[in-house]
């Protein structure tokens, strides 16, 4: 990709300072929570999570390194298979699931390689981690992700995955339907669309002062029928465990009919909105990267054929189905 230069009219001061102040003083927020997520079961998990003494999970050498996003986190996997998602195809390997990846924050100056993203994520800290969310829904404010997981509950599904860049893999996910979430969090009849923002966080992902040409943070959206969608998705783990930080812990969408860009990473807000808004690669690239963005085969990208994909690592390749092979549950949402 080249050096594109983006103006920086994307930056958006107040948002930026709200999550450095809800990061810098996770444990002050957490004690002040009660008063702003009204009508979320409180107690317990908060309790527990202001305690200084939370454990910190080592690195696992099969997947990675993980924090606990939560006290007890680590006991809620392996989580029930959902058999309605099944694959056509055998799994990726779990090594190269978790050394093979895209996460543009985590990039190294000296290190480029999409194989080396998981040597720099170690210093990434997902304790504690909140979401706010904002915008037209009745439910907004800051909710920590262990009071949305015990709200939501989680399940596993097989899903398949597509790079726009061709590579492809088939990995299992653990989370819970991004429906029911919506659904909690009650969106007002207007919303049109659903925007998510990843983590800015500039000490940690050396990415981001590193590649100033990029309109950081990373955004995503949907529109809200997609997202209502029953395949859509908010992972928290892979292959049975909590998300290894590399793959977007410790919680990341999963839009498995859509190309992998728009299934965004270490996700911190969340908003309900009335119009579509501006996304990372919709801003940065215009001409490459489409807000719908459905894996199609037919529809090459301005510098390569989609025809086919490739499994990683092991080279397998495949032809490209439509809408990544789900079009009979999502190909109504466009026509
Ligand atoms: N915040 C953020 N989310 C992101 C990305 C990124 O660079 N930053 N890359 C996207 C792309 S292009 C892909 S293909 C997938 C890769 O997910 P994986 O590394 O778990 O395979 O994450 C997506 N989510
Ligand atoms: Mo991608």
């Amino acid at each position: 990709m080249g050096n594109i230069i983006v103006p920086k009219a994307w930056e958006d001061r107040e948002l930026r300072a709200v999550e450095e102040h809800v990061y810098l003083n996770r444990r002050e927020i957490l004690r002040d929570l009660a008063v702003v997520t009204v009508g979320l079961i409180a107690g317990p998990m908060l309790s527990s999570c202001s305690d200084e003494s939370d454990p910190v999970e080592g690195p696992d050498s099969s997947i990675g390194d993980r924090n606990f996003a939560f006290p007890g986190m680590d006991s809620l996997y392996p989580a029930a298979r959902n058999s309605n998602y099944e694959l056509d195809r055998p799994l990726s390997d779990p090594f190269d699931v978790t050394h093979y990846n895209n996460f543009y924050e985590f990039i190294h100056p000296d290190d480029e390689d999409i194989k080396s993203i998981f040597k720099y994520v170690s210093v990434f800290d997902t304790r504690d981690w909140m979401i706010q969310v904002s915008g037209l829904a009745e439910r907004t404010g800051i909710f920590h992700l262990g009071d949305l997981i015990t709200e939501m509950g989680l399940e596993e599904r097989l899903y398949r995955h597509r790079c726009v860049e061709a590579w492809a893999m088939a990995v299992p996910w653990t989370g819970f339907p991004f429906s029911r979430l919506i659904q909690f969090l009650e969106p007002k009849n207007t919303v049109t669309h659903v925007r998510m923002q990843t983590i800015e966080n500039r000490d940690q992902m050396q990415g981001i002062d590193y590649q100033t040409w990029w309109p950081w943070p990373y955004v995503e959206a949907l529109r809200i029928e997609e997202a209502m969608n029953e395949l859509a998705f908010i992972a928290t783990g892979l292959f049975g465990k909590p998300l290894p930080k590399q793959n977007g812990a410790p919680v990341r969408l999963v839009v498995p009919w859509k190309y992998g860009f728009k299934s965004i990473k270490s996700i911190v807000k969340i908003e309900f909105l009335d119009h579509q808004p501006e996304t990372f690669w919709n801003k940065a690239v215009p001409a490459e990267y489409g807000f719908l963005a459905n894996v199609d085969p037919s529809v090459p990208h301005p510098r390569w054929s989609q025809e086919t994909e490739i499994m990683i690592i092991d080279g397998d390749r495949r032809a490209t189905q439509k809408y990544n092979g789900y079009g009979e549950l999502v190909a109504h949402l466009y026509e």
